[in-house]
């Protein structure tokens, strides 16, 4: 697992205008994005629109992309789903077909204690012999730090998708756990601060639609430029700040892909796509952004 580092984009599941999943779209977005010299995947995430896909569509997802990317890049796939049995389903349908770790959100929606959240994970390490990265994010309820050292700690996790904004526990999990448990940082406007907190890498959603801007940032974290990494990052947010301003963040990254000729597609409902009109007034915004 400690070759899955870098920038590694949360990646977009393209659908077509009426909702099926688009291979070719699928295909064109990865081949853009290896293009670009991103340096692995998160497939089927939330960003990857997971939740919103039949088990069969995940894995026909996971399989269109493992053959896509025919190991030229690393791939974790994310697993989540508030069933244990699902999600085992998916992990050994992950190792199945050749990826490289799988990762997934803890059990949600009810509140399952601490007890049972240790027990789904347990499960799923035991079910492949793929590192499992556990996963902490807002959306599925944020894990106190004490469940994560003992996550951290059940046979076969390795690694941890930390997307909050405490970054001070990315330091202290690679000193309570050891350097070789991987945390990779997930939330976009916080990069550099993630990596300077240690994180062996930065999975997320906008990386679909400005992974230059994040590659130069790790690029010149990797060399210690700081200052060079700093300006990038100002940048960064700001594009992200006005990407957030629509309401519909999935619409918007794939609506910025197609307009640089990667057809990305649209997302899936109850999600909305912009119209037109919509879509045309949003162009103008970026272009204004990027001539500033
Ligand atoms: C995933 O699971 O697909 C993503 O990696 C999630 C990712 O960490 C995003 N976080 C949330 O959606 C809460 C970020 O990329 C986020 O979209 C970005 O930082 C903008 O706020």
């Amino acid at each position: 697992i400690s070759e899955i580092k870098g920038v590694i984009p949360a990646l977009l599941t393209p659908f077509t205008a009426e909702e099926e999943l688009d291979e070719k779209g699928l295909r064109a977005l990865i081949s853009h994005l290896i293009g670009e010299g991103v340096h692995g995947l998160y497939l089927v995430g939330s960003t990857g629109e997971g939740f919103l896909m039949s088990q069969d569509e995940r894995k026909k997802a996971v399989e269109i992309a493992m053959d896509e990317v025919k190991g030229r890049i690393p791939v974790i796939v994310h697993v989540g789903a508030i069933s244990t049995r699902l999600s085992k389903e998916l992990t050994v349908h992950a190792y199945e077909s050749g990826a490289d770790a799988v990762s997934s959100v803890p059990p949600f929606y009810y509140k399952f204690s601490e007890e049972q959240i240790i027990g789904y994970y347990r499960d799923l390490a035991e079910a492949s012999p793929l590192p499992m990265i556990i996963y902490n994010i807002p959306l599925a309820g944020i894990m106190g730090y004490g469940t994560l050292v003992k996550l951290a700690k059940i046979p076969g996790v390795k690694g941890i998708k930390y997307t909050s904004t405490t970054h001070f526990e990315i330091t202290q999990l690679k000193s309570d756990i050891g350097a070789d448990f991987m945390v990779y940082s997930g939330a976009d406007e916080m990069a550099l601060s993630g990596l300077l907190a240690g994180s062996d890498g930065i999975i997320g959603s906008t990386y679909n639609a400005i992974p230059d801007t994040f590659l130069a940032i790790y690029d010149a974290f990797v060399k210690g430029d700081i200052e060079r990494a700093n300006n990038v990052m100002k940048q960064g947010v700001e594009v992200i700040m006005q990407m957030l301003k629509y309401g519909s963040l999935m619409s918007l990254l794939k609506a910025i892909n197609r307009w640089a000729g990667v057809p990305a597609g649209y997302a899936r409902k109850p999600f909305s796509n912009f119209t037109e009109a919509e879509e045309a007034s949003i162009r103008k915004d970026f272009v204004a952004l990027k001539k500033r």
